[in-house]
């Protein structure tokens, strides 16, 4: 469409409207929180109580969707408080994606390790909960708060202010909501991670997302910077993936429309779950389920396009109680504790995990055939010694 046209249709964006409380869906209204956000916030900031600082706790080796959420979080509470936030996570965040949105955020998180949980500290988790098993919450440790969009556990409970949302897509849109409420305007750094962690969250509004999830995209696109996003989205990648994304091409086979990838040493944890993404890209494939392991943990990340599956529900009942597993509808992970099996015990169990994958979703008796066919016909020129190509 012409812009002209377009013009003449449209008027120009309004995206603070009236508060009539007209919610006409599209971009003219992106619908505000009511004046429930308000009371939730009050509840946050009384289960805070007399604290003298806060700690914002997200999940380990963590996604954009818990990078933003703990950055608006940290904002918030920062803002609503006046007290002093640290802002922490475990594990490391390995995807060059995440690491540029960390950069382009520029807020320092500190190493949970490093940071210490006196009784003067109160303690909010986001994008996790309690004894989730993918959190570096200290043991015996009550959180203060807990905002979530998982299923619901119910050590959840324990905490002062708990708000867990499953039907949100992304954890990013309900700290949007606890924003807008509030009237605080997030810098272009804030409003960019946050419109990245829910795109990156819901496969751009297509997977899980609600109306949370567009209105907040609405409200934080104009504020957002859009070469930062470039920078984010198409981040230089260290060849170490390419080499994951080598083995997985090689070693990947299916069953059915179910795709098991074994991706072999990860140069870090989060590369199954880029796996998955790329491979459900495949025409005829409807799940996913990537693993590789990293120190002493095998990773497992699920994916699929189906929106009732309960990949959450599937991979917890798999994994049991060899490791900690979570997750949404159409994605979730694992991770099992691999540091007392020798390499031929690893791969055992990652080819029984995969069996009982196959099997819960009904496809064990398909054949299995490799993912990729392998290349056939004249072989391709090889590199000698000297890495001259030779005929
Ligand atoms: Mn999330």
């Amino acid at each position: 469409m012409k812009d002209e046209a377009r013009g003449a249709q449209d008027p120009p964006v309004e995206l603070e409207a009236q508060d009539s409380g007209d919610q006409l869906p599209g971009p003219k209204n992106p619908a505000r929180p009511g004046p429930d956000t308000t009371a939730r916030i009050s509840a946050m900031k009384r289960a805070i109580g007399d604290a003298e600082r806060v700690n914002v706790l997200t999940h380990d080796n963590p996604d954009p969707d818990a990078i933003a959420s703990a950055a608006g979080l940290g904002f918030l509470l920062e803002k609503a408080t006046g007290l002093p936030v640290t802002l922490a996570f475990g594990g490391i965040v390995g995807r060059a994606e995440n690491r540029a949105l960390l950069e382009e955020l520029g807020l320092d998180f500190e190493r949970v390790e490093s940071l210490e949980f006196p009784p003067s500290a109160a303690v909010a988790l986001v994008d996790t909960q309690p004894r989730a098993g993918n959190n570096s919450l200290p043991p015996g440790q009550i959180a203060t708060i807990v905002i979530d969009h998982h299923p619901v556990r119910p050590e959840s409970s324990a905490a002062p202010y708990s708000d867990v949302r499953p039907e949100y897509g992304a954890c990013a849109s309900m700290i949007v909501e606890f924003l807008r409420a509030s009237k605080l305007e997030p810098d272009r750094q804030l409003a960019t991670a946050l419109f990245y962690g829910i795109q990156s969250e819901t496969m751009d509004l297509g997977r899980e997302a609600s109306k949370a999830e567009l209105d907040a995209s609405l409200y934080l696109y104009p504020r957002s910077d859009p070469a930062a996003l470039s920078r984010i989205r198409h981040a230089r990648v260290p060849r170490a993936v390419y080499r994951s994304i080598h083995a997985g091409l090689e070693q990947a086979w299916s069953r059915g429309g179910v795709v098991c990838v074994p991706a072999g040493r990860l140069d870090y944890p989060d590369i199954v779950a880029q796996l998955a993404d790329l491979f459900l890209r495949v025409d005829d494939v409807d799940w996913v389920i990537a693993a590789g392991r990293y120190r002493d943990g095998l990773y497992l990340s699920l994916r699929t396009l189906n929106p009732d599956a309960h990949a959450g529900d599937l991979v917890r009942r798999v994994v049991g109680d060899r490791g900690s597993a979570g997750g949404h509808g159409e994605m979730a992970g694992a991770r099992l504790d691999v540091s007392r099996l020798s390499a031929d015990e690893y791969d055992e169990l990652l080819s029984s995990l995969f069996d009982e994958f196959c099997a819960e979703l009904g496809v064990a008796d398909e054949p299995r055939i490799p993912l990729v066919p392998p290349i056939t016909g004249g072989s391709p020129q090889t590199a000698g010694p000297s890495g001259r190509v030779e005929s």
